[in-house]
Order: structure tokens, then sequence, then C-alpha cells
């Protein structure tokens, strides 16, 4: 308030208000000052890095004054805002978008190439902001689009982390990690340095009663890290709003030094305390789907969790309601369990900073959360060791308990004597040492619980969160079906394929209500049309096979069936499913006649995604792949047949090449593991066939599209269960075909065949978990059937083109209107016309 100019002064400010270019002119003119004066080049000195640090600061200038404008707005109406607290935010690029939510590609594509540049040279010097692993990051980068593209008042909160996703390089066909520094340059964000937020660790706690005979505890000692915010507007796409995603980042509380240590002539240690705290935000864990219980993570955890809720307490203070109007106020969405902590934080803060009682702040905390579940595999559910809670945070541990005891009381009251049930609910695991369980606590702080998809959230609710509906009844419990913004998927990665579909549906309106795809059915036989779809995917291949030739050295024709699974590697995904049935394709063309092979559709199967670093299964199977595709693509005997490429370091801006490229994609995860799944969505949107499970959404786009419109094979999720226990307790004899497979990779054929031995034990002698033995053989029929319904290709692009016009469900719109209503309780702030949006709607 203090900072607020006086009333006389404001007219001035008024008159030389920012306003955001809007003409192909003022754009060049903003490059050339940031190139000429920014940057301190001139036109003998500038590059592509160069322009592109000009065309980003000219957009970022843009953004922010609507950035600004739209926090005003916010603040002004007072209404309910959403944070979206998520560990990892997947963005990519942000320029293209930044350019294309605006409405002002156009102007600058003119405006660069008139000084001198290529707009899709200029758009591929950006670094990707990788801050995440796969589907749950790159789902909260959807997120953070949809809820500015819908103007709902909304911030994501993260952290900064100095490295994001490691590089994969792939070296004589293994993995090997590179850090991926992503900072040196990027004019995206905003560094606070004026928010700054102390963050407290270890320490011990001190109790006593006050004068009013009041219980009072104490959290003193320990030390302080320094959280500093780094703000990156998140323009949506066709409005002004500009919402914010704040990140974290971590600095020693005492400045560059501890100036009494460094003066005591301790420099070293002096240093080293600020290193220490450095790490902190240091490195994103490359885990997906994984657990690992690493102390640095705790603290990761809990330095985001307290640096943002400080920040969303004083931003409530300052309205200088009742505590009571908190979760009117407030929807805070816990991505994972990773923000669990954030429960505690309140309370912590409810309870022992602001002298609320346990039942009254007990009632604003569980009405603020949602809590969003993404997975049900064993190894992925949060749990943190006791003893090191402990030692991080002493507080919060007892508080844990103290909820702990207050839910375990009320599950007794429900279920008198059942003793058993108490012990499984429990917060705390009674192992050795004790654990805490995160989702658990996650559920218990929260007000509704969501899974992924239709068959995922009812898994949740039938098996690991079994007991917790019958404790707090079905209606907490709930389903947000995923969705992927088509901003970025396909507006900005298949942009022919949606200036075709804006021809036909009235323009770009499509983009912001998906459910307009609807209209295309009526030209699903149109030839005319028909004819212009099948050209932008033939160009679509065009641009992956360049890419593919450049990037491996491997020929593929554009003519044949591209075959592609791209997704981070893992047992439950089953990339081997997919590599097996290459190595028995590639069995079968060998035995084939000359008549034989001409009937056969040529096929390049892409393969794409990291392994987390310690996951050893994982990167064997990359080592599988890119060894049988060392073989096949050498063979004469098989030529155009039958390509297999490995794609290094799949990311999001190379999402945006591969994904418009398919004919097929594979979502082939053993049923009832694969939450949702996200690029199923990605890949039909863009005029791709699926074949996969029913598992994820997978069942729900056959539902919508029909299900003459995917391949689906496989095991349900219901016959897992009995088909794991025979492979372990009865006959286990595994499929003929895959025998064979085997057989062939221990003649080393793909090289030592050591190499691949746990694998394939993993499958003959380990109980094949992950039922690869079981679904061969219709993974291998239907396979059989792809390659032939792509003969007939009229039908085929019919197919496609139905499939698109009925996606409209899986937009990331429907889903934020669906947390909006059912979870949040928030309302979007309309705006006016006030603003300088682009002319290409
Ligand atoms: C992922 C799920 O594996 C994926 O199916 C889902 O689409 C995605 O979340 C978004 O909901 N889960 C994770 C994880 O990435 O680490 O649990």
């Amino acid at each position: 308030v203090e900072a607020s100019i006086p009333e006389p002064q404001r007219d001035a400010w008024k008159k030389f208000q920012a306003k955001p270019f809007v003409s192909k002119d003022d754009f060049e003119k903003e490059v050339v000052r940031h190139v000429e004066t920014t940057l301190a080049r001139s036109m003998f000195n500038c590059d592509e890095t160069a322009a592109y640090a000009a065309a980003s600061l000219a957009f970022r200038d843009r953004l922010i004054t609507e950035w600004n404008r739209t926090q005003q707005r916010q603040t002004f109406a007072d209404t309910k805002r959403v944070y979206y607290l998520s560990l990892e935010f997947l963005m990519g690029r942000a320029l293209d978008n930044a350019m294309l939510n605006v409405g002002l590609k156009n102007i600058a594509k003119e405006g660069l190439s008139e000084l001198g540049f290529r707009i899709e040279d200029i758009i591929n010097q950006e670094h990707d902001a990788a801050l995440g692993n796969g589907g749950l990051g790159r789902l909260a980068a959807c997120f953070l689009d949809s809820m500015a593209s819908l103007n709902f008042p909304a911030w994501g909160y993260g952290l900064r982390y100095k490295y994001g996703i490691f590089k994969q390089e792939i070296v004589d066909g293994y993995q090997v990690e590179v850090p991926d520094y992503w900072l040196d340059f990027n004019p995206w964000e905003f560094p606070r340095h004026d928010i700054v937020v102390d963050v407290q660790f270890y320490g011990g706690v001190r109790k006593y009663q006050d004068e009013a005979g009041k219980n009072v505890a104490v959290w003193e000692g320990g030390e302080i890290v320094k959280a500093t915010a780094y703000d990156v507007p998140i323009p949506g796409f066709n409005t002004p709003t500009t919402n914010n995603m704040r990140l974290w980042s971590s600095k020693a509380a005492s400045g560059e030094f501890d100036f009494q240590k460094f003066n005591s002539g301790d420099y070293e240690s002096s240093v080293a305390d600020q290193q220490r705290a450095e790490t902190i935000s240091a490195v994103l864990y490359p885990n997906d789907n994984l657990d690992r219980g690493k102390e640095l993570r705790l603290k990761q955890q809990y330095f985001w969790v307290a640096a943002s809720l400080y920040d969303i307490v004083r931003r409530f203070k300052k309205s200088k309601r009742a505590w009571s109007e908190f979760p009117d106020q407030i929807a805070i969405q816990l991505n994972d369990t990773h923000p669990t902590l954030a429960i505690v934080e309140l309370q912590r803060i409810l309870i022992d900073m602001e002298g609320l009682d346990w039942d009254e702040a007990w009632t604003i905390v569980t009405n603020t959360f949602g809590y969003t579940n993404h997975t049900v595999l064993p190894e992925a559910l949060e749990k943190w060791s006791v003893p090191l809670f402990q030692n991080l945070l002493p507080r919060h541990l007892q508080i844990i308990y103290d909820i702990n005891m207050f839910f375990l009381q009320s599950v007794e009251r429900k279920f008198p004597g059942d003793r058993d049930m108490l012990g499984r609910v429990s917060i705390i695991e009674e192992s050795q040492p004790k654990m805490v369980r995160m989702a658990f606590l996650a559920i218990v702080g929260s007000h509704k619980v969501n899974g992924v998809a239709e068959l995922h959230s009812d898994l949740i609710k039938t098996t690991i969160f079994k007991d917790f509906v019958k404790i707090f009844g079905p209606d907490k419990f709930t389903n947000v079906t995923n969705g992927i913004t088509p901003r970025r998927w396909l507006h900005q990665a298949n942009p022919r394929l949606s200036e075709l579909i804006a021809s036909k549906t009235g323009g770009l309106g499509f983009l912001k209500d998906l459910n307009v795809l609807n209209e295309l059915e009526k030209f699903a036989d149109d030839k005319e049309f028909k004819k212009e779809w099948a050209e932008i995917k033939y160009a679509n291949k065009v641009r992956l096979a360049k890419y593919i030739k450049s990037t491996t050295g491997v020929t593929v024709n554009p003519a044949a069936l591209f075959d592609i699974q791209v997704k981070r590697i893992h047992e439950y995904k089953r990339q081997q499913l997919n590599i097996f049935g290459v190595i028995h394709r590639y069995l079968t063309i060998k035995a084939m006649t000359p008549e034989e092979r001409k009937k056969l559709a040529p096929r390049v199967s892409i393969f794409g995604g990291k392994a987390a670093p310690g996951y050893w299964m994982a990167k064997t199977i990359i080592h599988l792949i890119n060894n049988v595709g060392a073989v096949v693509n050498k063979d004469p005997d098989v030529g155009d047949l039958l390509k297999v490429i490995f794609l290094e370091d799949y990311n999001v801006s190379k999402a945006e090449i591969i994904t418009p490229a398919s004919d097929v994609s594979e979502h082939i995860s053993t049923a009832g593991t694969e939450a949702s799944g996200t690029s199923n969505m990605k890949f039909v949107l863009n005029g791709g066939l699926i074949i996969g499970t029913c598992d994820g959404a997978n069942i729900e786009i056959t539902r919508e599209i029909g299900e003459n419109n995917i391949f689906l094979f496989g095991n349900l999720a219901e016959d897992v269960e009995d088909l794991r226990h025979t492979h372990n307790y009865g006959s286990h004899t595994l499929d003929p075909d895959l025998v064979k497979v085997f057989d062939l990779i221990k003649s080393n054929a793909f090289g030592d065949a050591g190499a691949f031995g746990a694998l394939t034990g993993s499958i003959e002698d380990h109980g094949d978990y992950y039922l690869v033995s079981d679904d061969f053989h219709s993974y291998i029929q239907t396979q059989t059937l792809v390659d032939e319904a792509y003969k007939n290709q009229e039908e085929w692009i019919t197919k496609t083109i139905l499939s698109v016009a009925r996606m409209g469900f899986f937009s990331s719109d429907r889903c934020i209107n669906e947390y909006a209503e059912m979870i949040w309780n928030v309302e979007p702030l309309p705006v006016g016309k006030e603003s300088g949006l682009g002319k290409e709607e």
C-alpha cells in the first residue's frame, strides 16, 4: 500500500502506461530496440540467438503488460482463486505458444522476415523448459494454459529447478544422462527479489501453557533457507488474461556468505552453507511413477510448500477477512501427494501462528484442499520415514500425529472394534522404521480426491483407497478424466491441420470449444477434404522423416506406416512388448516369399522416451530397441519393409514434431496400470489411430470415437490379478511366438544376449508381472489387423477424420471446468474487450 502512487500523480502514469504492440511495425521496432539496447548488439552482429532473444523480449513485454492488468483485475474483483501446486511443470517452449495465444504469429513471421529471419529458425533457438518427467508434469502445463484461456483466477506454484529433466544421449545403444542447464538465457521469467520467504528446517519444538492455559508449541532453532520468487507469465488463448506461474529458488539465508564464519577464517564452510541451500532447488528428481524417499526430496517439498503457503496466506490476510472465509477465497489443488505437506503447514500456520483452535483450523484446511491421484503403482506411493521427518520437520510430525489421532478416533467411532481397519488406514505405517503414508494424509486433509480417468478413479476406490470410501463415503471420491490443450497440441504442433479445420468450421473457435470438431463428421466421406487431410498427414510424416534422417542418419520412407510409441520407458508401459513385436515382424518378413513381401505395408517403428537413471530394466529396454534397429535397418533383405528408430531425448518440443506424424501410436500398458495417459489423446487429435489396451483413457477414447476406429487388444484389468496368481502358483507356459523372439535374442542376433538376460528372464522365470506373454498373441494379431486396415487408405482416412471429429471431450478446458465446478467452486473472471489482442482471433 505504501508503494502506491498518490492520486494527483496517477494521471501521468495513466498517460504513459505501457501499450502492448499490435502491428508488424511496432513489433519490428521492439525487436530492433531490444537488439540494440537490451542485448547491446546491432544489425551487423545479430545471429539467430540474438533474434530469438529480442523477439522473445518483445513478446515478454507484451505478456507482462497483460499480466499486470490481469493481476490488478483479479485483486480488485477479490473473487475466489485457485492455486495449483505441482512439483513439475513440463512447459516446453514459450515463444511459439505466446505468439499463437495472443494471435500475433503472422505479424511476427512477417516482421522477422523483413528483419532477415525465418520464424521457424527463431522458434528453434529456444531451450525447452523441462521441469517435469512426463504425464503428470505436462498435465500441469496444459492445465495452466486452460485456466488462463478460460479466464480463471489461478496461479501455479512450483520449484525453479536449475537443472530440469536430464538430456538423454544414446551412446553405443545405451542411454547416457547429461545435465540440462536451461537457465543460461531465459527471457520468460521475472525474478522478484522483493518476494522472499524464510523457510525453516530442523530445530526442535518447545511446548508450554500460556497465561490463559492454552497449549502453545514453538518451533525453534534449526536453519533458515530463503525462497525467492520467479514469475512466469501464462498467456491465455484469445483472451487478455495472463496468469502467473510462481517458481521458488533457494538461497542461503545469510546472503552470499555467513559473515561470522567468513571473518573467523572459516571461508570454505561459509561457501558450503550457501551451496547446501542452493542444492534444494538445484535438480528435478528424474523419476516417473516412482518414489525413492530421499531426504533432499522431502526438503524440496517442504521448501516449496512453505514458501507457497506463506505467499497465499499473506495475500489472503491483506483482504482482512475472517479466517473462516479462507476456503471461500482459496482453493488449493495438490498435484499428486508431492505437496501434501501443505495440509500440515496450513494447519500449523492456523494453530501455532494465528492462534485458531484445532477444529476451527482443521475445517478450514479440509475445505481448502483437493487431491489428485495419478497412479496406483505401489512403488510410486509416497512414504516418508518417521525418523527422517522428526529430524527435518519436528513440528510437522507432531501435527501429523495429531491429525492421525483425531482421524483414527473418528474411524473407531464409525467402526467400533475394527482394529484391522485402524491399522490399514492409519497415516502412520507401523513398520520398522515407521513411515508416514502421504496419500492417506492427503485424503484425510482434503475435501475431494480424484483419479484421472474413469477406470483409474474406479480402481482407486476399489483397491488402494477402498477403506477410505467406507469411512468418508463415496462422494468424497470423484473422477476428472485428463485432457490436453488443443492450442499447443493441435494449433501449434499441426498448423496445417488446424488451418484446414478452421476453414471448415468457421474459424479458430474450435480451439476454445473443442466440441466444434464434431462438424468435421460431415466431411468424413468428402473426397476433396479427404485429399487435403491425407496430404497434411503426409507432409507431417515428411517433416518427421527429415528429422529422423538428420538425427539418426537413417532414411525412412514417408509412405510407410509410421508406428510410434513415445513416453517414459517403463515396464508397465511395455515398450518391451512393442520391441518383441518388432522382432517378431522381422522374423516374419525374413520368412516371406517375394509375393508376400509385396503385399505387406512397409512400416517404421519409432520409439522415444527417457528411462529414470537408476531404472536398470528400462535402460535395458532402450538398449534392446537400439540394437534391434542397428541390425534391422542394415538388413538388405528387409529394406523398406521395416525400420526401427529410437529418437534421442524425447521432450515437449520434439513431441510437437512427432505427434502429428503418426499413423498408429501405441498405448499398450498392462490393463489397470496406466492411470490415464495423455499422449493417446494428442495422437488421435492429430489424425492418428491407436493400438492400445483397455486401460486408462483409452477406454473413454474408444467410447467417444467408436470401437471401429481403434485397435484394442489384450487382457482386461479385472483379469490381471488372477493371471499373475497363475503365473506364480499355477503353470506358466510362454506364448510360442514370443519364445521364437527370445530364441533369436539369445542367439546373439542383437549383440551379446547376456545384456538382455534380465529382461527375458523377468518374463520367463520371474512371473511376467506385466503380462507380456499373456498379451503377446493378441498384440501380434491386432498388428496384423492394422496392416490390413492400412491398405484401405480410403477407409483409414475416414476413420481418422471421424476420430478427430469426436475428440472434443479431451480438451483440458473441459477438465478445468469440471475441477472448477466439482472441486474448487470457482468462477471465471470475465474480461472486457479493452485488451490489445492481436487480429488473428
Ligand atoms: C501419470 C500417469 O502415469 C499417467 O497415466 C497420467 O496420464 C499422468 O500421470 C497425468 O495424470 N503419473 C505420473 C506419476 O507421472 O509419477 O505418478
